[in-house]
């Protein structure tokens, strides 16, 4: 990166990017949500995003709704870092299979991100479909009540992609970028939910991949590695802050963090506003904005 050769970065990012910021992730032992699944009352780990337990007893996902609904978190030094890349026009897309919506909230644009796994920041019912605002569904869920379809009377859920359902079609952006990828950073993901794991097999063999992990994940447990794979294992803020100061962004990362926070121009959860303020924010760092429609194709 620092001899002007990788200007085409593409990041696959996970729940481990957030964790620093107080959300936890699925796997990580002791801390994870699957290991402190009592709290939800399910019957495995799986069940809290399958969509005909869901249909029987939206509880569970609803609780655990309430933990990562956008809101109470803030973005930390990982997701300040990607916004620099954008930053500094080496970005070509991130990645993410959160549905916190902290890429958003450090200001990445809307067109350089791609939520693979859906969002709260909108709502529908999970029979029909019916669009449900957003605002209100939240404000249900966090009182303990459950949204209903205006249309058929079915559990509207936001619309966070659960297992077997179809993928935004804005995922499918992969098909592009990942050719063109000249550098591929994974950062803070087990790998295990497909078909968003396997697109790190999809960039050229020669294309460096760089894992940042607490641990070996994908095809990096294999031995050997690809030749041009790295990986650098430990705790991924200490790791970014590390590989920031290599390039000499910190400082620059720093301000960024800071300013972002005083400017308060930090988007909400209700779209057109946030699209807007979102815009406002952009014009400073970013040259493109165009926004791809969602639809669908896969499964989770
Ligand atoms: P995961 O399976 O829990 O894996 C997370 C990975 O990150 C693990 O390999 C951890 O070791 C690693 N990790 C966690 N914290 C750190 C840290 N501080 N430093 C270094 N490594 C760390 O989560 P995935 O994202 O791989 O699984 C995909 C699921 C998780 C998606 O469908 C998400 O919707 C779902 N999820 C999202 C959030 C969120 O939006 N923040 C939270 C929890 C789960």
């Amino acid at each position: 990166m620092k001899m002007g050769r990788c200007k085409n970065v593409v990041v696959v990012a996970g729940a481990g990017i957030s964790t620093a910021s107080g959300i936890p992730d699925f796997r990580t032992p002791g801390t994870g949500l699957y290991a402190n699944l009592e709290a939800y009352n399910i019957p495995y780990p799986e069940a809290i995003f399958n969509v005909d337990y869901f249909s029987n007893d939206p509880q569970p996902f609803f609780s655990l709704a309430k933990v990562l609904y956008p809101g109470s978190h803030r973005p930390n030094y990982v997701h300040y870092f990607i916004r620099m890349l954008h930053h500094k026009g080496l970005l070509l897309r991130v990645y993410t299979q959160n549905i916190d919506s902290l890429e958003k909230l450090c200001g990445i644009p809307d067109d350089k991100l791609v939520e693979a796994h859906g969002s709260f920041a909108t709502a529908s019912c999970h029979l029909c479909y019916t669009p449900y605002p957003a605002e209100d569904a939240k404000r249900l869920i966090m009182n303990g009540s459950v949204p209903t379809c205006t249309f058929c009377t079915a559990t509207v859920k936001p619309d966070v992609v659960f297992f077997g359902e179809d993928l935004p079609q804005k995922y499918f952006l992969h098909t592009q970028d990942f050719p063109k990828a000249d550098l591929l950073l994974i950062m803070g993901t087990s790998l295990q939910i497909e078909p968003f794991a396997s697109l790190v097999n999809t960039v050229r063999s020669t294309v460096p991949r760089l894992l940042l992990n607490r641990h070996a994940v994908g095809p990096f447990q294999r031995n050997p590695l690809r030749k041009a794979d790295r990986m650098e294992l430990g705790d991924l803020e200490d790791t970014v802050r590390q590989f920031a100061e290599m390039l000499g962004w910190n400082d620059d990362i720093m301000e960024l963090m800071k300013s972002q926070e005083q400017e308060q121009c930090i988007p909400t959860l209700v779209r057109g506003r946030s699209a807007k303020r979102q815009a406002g924010s952009e014009e400073s760092d970013s040259e493109t904005d165009s926004k791809c429609s969602t639809s669908s194709c896969l499964t989770k």
